[in-house]
This record gives C-alpha cells, structure tokens and sequence, in this order.
C-alpha cells in the first residue's frame, strides 16, 4: 500500500466506527466549497422552476427533484467521493457483494416549512428490524445549514437494535452544517428535516446508497438510461445500476447490463451465470456428479 491508499484506508475506519458507533457524524471540508457553489448555481433554474411538493412527509413548503447526475455533470463529485465511497461500502459490506446508488434528490426548504415527521430511512423497505443495515444517506448542504433554517434533526443512538424501541431516545439535535461539509446517517437513524422559521431558503442534496440487491428508491435505469449512463465512468454507471449483483440479479437477457453501454448489441445474446462463489461451488459439484446422457444428435 502506499501512502495515499494506506491513509484513505485510515480515514474510512475512523469514520465508519464513529458512524456505527453514533449513527450519524460529520465529516468537515469534503469538498471545496466553489463546487458545491457551482453545482448550486447549475441546478437554479430546477429549484426556480420545480414545483413545490405535495404531501406531508415530502412537505408543501420543500421543493425536491432527483436525476442529479443528469441534470449537472459535478454531481458525479459528490456521488464518487472516494471517502465516502469507502465508508458506505464498510458500512454495508457484510450484507451485499456491491452497494447502488438509492437516490439523489435536491431539495429546498422554503421558509415556513414545519420539522418533517421523525423518521428511519430503512422503513421505505418492509425487511428485519435491527439486524441489517440497508443504507447510508449523506446530506451535502448547498446553503449554511441553522437551526433556524431548518437544518437535519438527528437522534443519537436511535440507530441498529434501537431502532426496535418504541421511544425516540433523547438528545436530538440540529445538524448545523457549512456547504463543502457532509452529514452521513445510517438508515436505521432517526432523523427529520427541522423547521425552516428564517427568511431564507434551506439548500442541499442527499444522496443515499443501499445494499445492491434492493429496489432503490429512485428507479436509477430509468433516472439514467443506457445512453446517458454510456457518459458516466464505469464506476458511476455500476452504482446506477450497470452491474449485476451475483446472484445474477439485474441482468439484461441473463448478461451484466454494462453490455448495453458500448457499441451495437447483437439481437440474440444469451445468458450466462453470474454465481456466488459457494453457488458456483454447489452447482459445479452438482454438474460433476451428473450422468445424463445427451440425445445421440446432440453428441
Ligand atoms: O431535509 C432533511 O434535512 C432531511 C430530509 C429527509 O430525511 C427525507 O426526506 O427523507
Ligand atoms: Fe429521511
């Protein structure tokens, strides 16, 4: 390892235990701030022009929009960050070969907004409570997140096994942020957008990861089909979908649907498995085993 490699290594184990420890922290100064200005500044006319929510728990007074990577190429920045990327895929690496991308959702807190209903992200899933973790979110401000304007309210240790008990622990607090920095919680966190009672509008994206093998919450094939993920590094077009996550799952005709980001596709393809190593062990084992004679025209 080098120093670089040996370093960012260091950085993802300290982060993700105090984000295990804790169920959410902040990591200050990810970004230059003249990005997140920029991508800010790219995505004005979509919080000029995107109509307000409807709805209580997206909010009447929240503007919210998705598709980031397609409406502002420096989204990748922050979709790619290397850091975070490490973190999240510790974080779920004991449930999923590969993490996807889950979201990206702009959103504006208009003056006025009430505190959004307290809530853990991994209840848009019907799965156990307490034993897995289904996602990480990170939220990138765009504006000074305050408590006035309405920044995320977390729960501290409501997270994990926590998140079975009926009552919300004490010693909630606003999450004040400077844009540049992030916050990252864990999907068992209970969290909620505060109330925007100042005279000024509440920026930011969150984009969120999950365990490869769930239905994200934003339908990302759709969000980026093959000719606009045919732009994305290989590595963004996989969190988006563009891999398959053994056992075969998200194939395209039984193949990784990378396939369909370079060239001409040939109209019939076929399938191949795409196992687990201990499903590729058990099938190999089962195949060697079998003595079945094939018809004498197929010999
Ligand atoms: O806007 C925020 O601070 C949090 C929003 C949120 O948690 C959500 O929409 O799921
Ligand atoms: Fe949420």
């Amino acid at each position: 390892m080098n120093d670089c490699t040996s370093s960012l290594a260091f950085e993802v184990e300290k982060w993700w235990s105090l984000l295990l420890e804790q169920g959410w922290c902040v990591i200050p100064s990810l970004l230059p701030q003249s990005l997140i200005e920029a991508l800010d500044s790219d995505l004005s006319g979509d919080f000029d022009e995107t109509p307000f929510c409807r709805g209580g728990f997206y909010g009447a007074r929240t503007k919210r929009f998705g598709r980031l990577l397609a409406r502002s190429q420096r989204s990748a920045e922050l979709v790619e960050h290397e850091l975070v990327l490490g973190i999240v895929e510790r974080v779920l690496a004991p449930w999923c070969d590969t993490i996807q991308l889950n979201l990206t959702q702009a959103l504006a807190l208009h003056p006025g907004a009430p505190p959004q209903l307290p809530h853990r992200d991994q209840d848009m899933w019907r799965g156990a409570v307490g034993e897995t973790e289904y996602l990480v979110n990170v939220m990138w401000p765009f504006t000074r997140y305050t408590r006035e304007n309405g920044a995320t309210m977390v729960w501290p240790n409501s997270h994990g096994r926590r998140a079975l008990d009926p009552d919300p622990p004490p010693g909630e607090f606003a999450v004040e942020l400077e844009p540049g920095s992030a916050l990252l919680f864990l999907g068992s966190t209970l969290h909620c957008a505060g109330g925007n009672s100042s005279r000024e509008v509440r920026r930011g994206a969150i984009v969120s990861y999950c365990l490869g093998w769930l239905k994200p919450y934003e339908n990302q094939w759709l969000a980026y089909p093959p000719e606009v993920a045919r732009r994305f590094s290989r590595e963004l077009a996989a969190l988006v979908g563009y891999r398959q996550h053994r056992p075969n799952l998200g194939n395209y005709e039984g193949q990784c649907p990378s396939i369909l980001l370079s060239g001409e596709q040939p109209q019939r393809i076929g399938a191949v498995d795409a196992l687990r190593p201990d499903q590729e062990e058990l099938v190999a084992e089962f195949v060697r085993n079998q003595d079945w004679p094939l018809p004498a025209a197929a010999a």
